[in-house]
């Protein structure tokens, strides 16, 4: 890709996009900041996916897993790494959207986020920007682990200084935990088909329930 005088990366899907590459599915892609090779995003309308969840599999899997990315192999399941989301986001700004089909219901929600943002490894990749909330549920979700680090099984970053979060819910995120309360609102690592803690579940904290009735479950960024 580029001008003709001056080699330009492919900064994210939405560049692919305007470069009339529209087909979903996996894409190369080259933020500015990115060491190595370009590397694989899943990419559907301009939007890049860091995380999309369509088989029945928990992603228990440690810091280095996280980092690097997760990808089934006999499906489009994936974590793209948060090496690699960092390294996007730092480029510019972007909105973040969630969604995730009710299994029951067959009814798809969304939060999106007017801006998103994630810290270096150093930070723990923690998740310094989480913008105004829109969405199609009364409450935010995510708004908890706003500021907090990223923990893995062998990685503890959350607020909880007696405990680790990942223990009872069984995936790596950015789990708050704090005051040793709550360590999550929105568990979407977790396993599929299983109750609150370890289970695949949204939690209202303020009314004190768990909805774990989720099937697939998509992560994305746009830029603004
Ligand atoms: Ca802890």
């Amino acid at each position: 890709m580029g001008n003709g005088t001056v080699c330009q990366r492919v900064q994210d899907c939405q560049d692919l996009y305007d470069n009339g590459v529209i087909s979903e599915g996996f894409h190369l892609i080259y933020p500015l900041t990115w060491p190595g090779e370009p590397f694989e995003a899943y990419c559907k309308d301009g939007w890049t996916f860091f995380q999309l969840r369509v088989s029945h599999h928990g992603l228990f899997y440690g810091w280095d897993l996280y980092r690097n990315g997760i990808r089934r192999s006999d499906s489009n399941s994936h974590w793209l790494g948060n090496e690699k989301l960092a390294n996007i986001t730092a480029q510019r700004d972007y909105t973040m959207r969630m969604e995730f089909r009710n299994s029951s219901s067959n009814i798809t929600h969304y939060l999106q986020y007017d801006l998103f943002r994630i810290g270096s490894e150093v930070n723990n990749y923690a998740l310094e920007e989480l913008g105004s909330y829109t969405g199609s549920l009364e409450y935010d979700y995510m708004r908890y682990h706003h500021g907090v680090g990223f923990s893995t099984y062998d990685s503890d970053n959350d607020n909880s200084t007696s405990r680790k979060c990942t223990q009872p819910h069984l995936a790596g995120w950015w789990y708050n935990g704090y005051d040793n309360f709550t360590c999550t609102t929105a568990n979407f690592n977790g396993r599929y088909g299983e109750p609150w803690k370890a289970g695949l579940c949204i939690y209202d904290r303020e009314r004190m329930i768990a909805d774990c009735d989720i099937a697939a479950t998509e992560m994305k960024i746009k830029p603004l």
